[in-house]
């Protein structure tokens, strides 16, 4: 860790400049959203509209040649990696869609009440992570690839920051993966060091974090400080008392945290970003544009868009990169990144606009919110709907 990134965990005073344009959920910590139509402007999502996602300050951590993270815990050593020894690894940039668990929490709220963080669709963006893969970090240390248990009893890889969060009563966030997929090279997980070919920038964890593609955002740890291989999984709040899936049926009143697993692969999910709910169209044609995106590295087969509120349905266009056919699964496509939709939809009367998308494992959206509603308003991947007010005399400059 770097001199000086300790400043206390309700000290504001360094946060980095932010562009005027994001949508701010919260100030302290700061965690803001990009406009709908921004998001999907973009396959690849600039830095400066990707969403931040904090839970305490942003750490300050300006002299980079005293920097270094730790790898120790049953992997034997510790020892000390450098950024230059980390630079040193072979380079890999991989394209990949961070999301956010409670990204369309907003929407769960309105069927009832959930806390946390009031997202509206745009909790999430895909960059090209530039770094070292993990695997080649651990092996580096003694670990080799595709290890599920160390000879001491080692299981999870578990990352640790420098910030202070409040849930951690001022002690840093933490969050643990599988050793197995920790040491899979395939699984593409990196110690990354750039966003979209530039420096990493503070609000999305400089000088080094953890990408775990596939993943919910919540185990991308930023500013790492330790890499440590443990027995069980971290014990930390966000992996022990958050970002659990639980059903409808449990409550605040009686939840029993330690009956769920950690959350890690995400569902199919997508939103339409090109219109926002209940807005005034001249009837006629409507683009319906947005993102889909599955967990675990699958693909999008199918975006399904429908103009009656899901009476009828007609298939969206998918693409990620210009001049590429995007087909999922192939080599050629970005298997951790989102694709882009795009379908054109007559409007001519009040109507409600329906996406759903299909995996590659031919998983579907689930069709209402209540049927996946839980207390902290996580995963919320239930078909997106668009209200439409056919207005006639709309002046085409709205
Ligand atoms: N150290 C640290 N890492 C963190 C967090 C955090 O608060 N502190 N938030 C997590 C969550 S919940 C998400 S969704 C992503 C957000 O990453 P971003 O801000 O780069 O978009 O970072 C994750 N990593
Ligand atoms: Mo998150």
């Amino acid at each position: 860790m770097a001199q000086g990134a300790l400043r206390g965990p309700s000290d504001y005073s360094g946060e980095p400049p932010r562009h005027p344009s994001l949508r701010i959920n919260a100030k302290e910590p700061f965690n803001a959203e990009p406009a709908r139509r921004d998001l999907v402007a973009s396959y690849i999502t600039p830095v400066d509209l990707f969403f931040k996602r904090n839970h305490g300050p942003i750490p300050v951590l300006d002299d980079i040649r005293s920097y270094y993270v730790t790898i120790g815990g049953l992997a034997g050593g510790p020892r000390r990696l450098s950024l230059d020894d980390i630079r040193r690894l072979p380079k890999y940039n991989v394209t990949a869609t961070l999301q956010c668990a409670g990204n369309r929490r907003t929407e769960m709220s309105k069927s009832r009440k959930v806390r946390g963080v009031g997202w509206d669709v745009c909790a999430l963006g895909n960059a090209t992570w530039g770094g070292a893969k993990l695997s080649d970090a651990l092996q580096l240390v003694g670990v080799p690839y595709h290890t599920e248990i160390t000879p001491s009893g080692g299981k999870h890889v578990e990352f640790v920051s420098v910030d202070q969060c409040p849930e951690e009563k001022g002690g840093p966030y933490k969050a643990s993966i599988p050793l197995g997929q920790a040491t899979n090279p395939a699984a593409d997980i990196l110690l990354a060091y750039e966003m979209n070919g530039e420096v990493l920038k503070r609000d999305h964890g400089y000088p080094l974090r953890a990408i775990v593609p596939g993943v919910i955002g919540a185990r991308s740890v930023k500013w790492l400080d330790r890499i440590d291989i443990i027995e069980e999984e971290s014990q930390g709040f966000f992996m022990q008392k958050d970002y659990k899936m639980f059903p409808p049926s449990v409550d605040w009143d009686n939840i029993v945290w330690s009956t769920r697993k950690p959350q890690m692969d995400y569902p199919v999910q997508s939103a339409i970003c090109s219109l926002e709910d209940m807005s005034a169209v001249k009837p006629g044609q409507v683009t319906v544009a947005g993102y889909a995106l599955s967990g675990g590295g699958r693909g999008i087969e199918r975006v399904d868009i429908s103009p009656d509120g899901g009476k009828s349905w007609l298939e969206a266009h998918r693409y990620q990169k210009k001049g590429v056919q995007y087909v999922a699964g192939n080599v050629t496509s970005d298997k951790w990144a989102w694709v882009l939709f795009k379908a054109i939809v007559d409007v001519n009367s009040d109507t409600e606009i329906v996406a759903k998308a299909v995996d590659s494992s031919a998983n579907v959206q689930p069709e209402s919110v209540e049927s996946i509603w839980n207390l902290r308003g996580i995963l919320n991947t239930c078909w997106h709907r668009i209200r439409l007010l056919a207005t006639p005399n709309l002046r085409s400059s709205m």
